[in-house]
């Protein structure tokens, strides 16, 4: 049996819920065909720990592909992440109470990694599943993008795919603020039909994806 690892974050920022994990931790066990199923762990929200966490988890479970999630305030959509960037700017304390500013993620490593996922392939099957979705072209410069890239970092060259994708708050998060969200059954749903597209896709499709800025 191959594993695809699906990872949520723990919450953060005072919120009591991370609709990355909530969504994920449904997907536990979800089979893709025959011989691959999806593995669903947390991550903490943290930078001395979250990268090693997530290396130590792709060491144990060998997965064929991995596909990091977390929540993006302010999304409107599942925001497929085209790139991770070598930078620590972290606007907000981390679970940790740290807050590292202009630190590179990995010291000498490349100024950034592409994802390896077919992300516009991605942000086509949820479109025709009326999910909204879209290519983003930054994860920021928090614990997300840190993830992000140590991810791209520890799987550079060895052929097993993968990426980031950010989603909105749940509904009941944003109840005063009236910021975008979408209902955990959307983003459970969405998950399932972006794993699988990654999953089935062996050449991207070519649609744009671009901003103009
Ligand atoms: N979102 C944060 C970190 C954890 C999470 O779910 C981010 O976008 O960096």
């Amino acid at each position: 049996m191959q594993t695809v690892l699906l990872t949520g974050f723990e919450p953060f920022d005072q919120e009591r819920v991370n609709p990355s994990w909530e969504a994920v931790r449904q997907l536990e066990g979800v089979k893709l065909g025959d011989d691959v199923q999806i593995v669903a762990r947390r991550l903490p929200c943290a930078f001395s720990t979250a990268g090693e966490v997530l290396s130590q988890l792709i060491a144990e479970l060998r997965p064929a592909m991995v596909i990091a999630t977390g929540l993006g305030p302010g999304r409107s959509d599942l925001s497929i992440e085209r790139v991770a960037i070598n930078i620590n700017d972290a606007r907000i304390p981390d679970n940790l109470g740290e807050q590292p500013i202009d630190t590179p993620v990995v010291a000498g490593g490349p100024a950034a990694y592409f994802s390896t996922l077919p992300i516009k392939a991605v942000v086509k099957a949820l479109s025709e599943a009326g999910i909204a979705a879209s290519v983003s072209q930054t994860a920021g410069t928090f614990v997300c993008n840190q993830v992000f890239y140590r991810l791209q970092h520890v799987l550079a060259g060895n052929g097993v795919r993968s990426g980031f994708i950010h989603v909105p708050y749940l509904p009941e998060q944003v109840a005063a603020s009236g910021q975008a969200c979408m209902p955990l059954v959307t983003l459970v749903e969405g998950l399932k039909v972006a794993v699988k597209a990654a999953w089935c896709t062996q050449v991207d499709v070519v649609q744009t994806g671009g901003q103009v800025s």
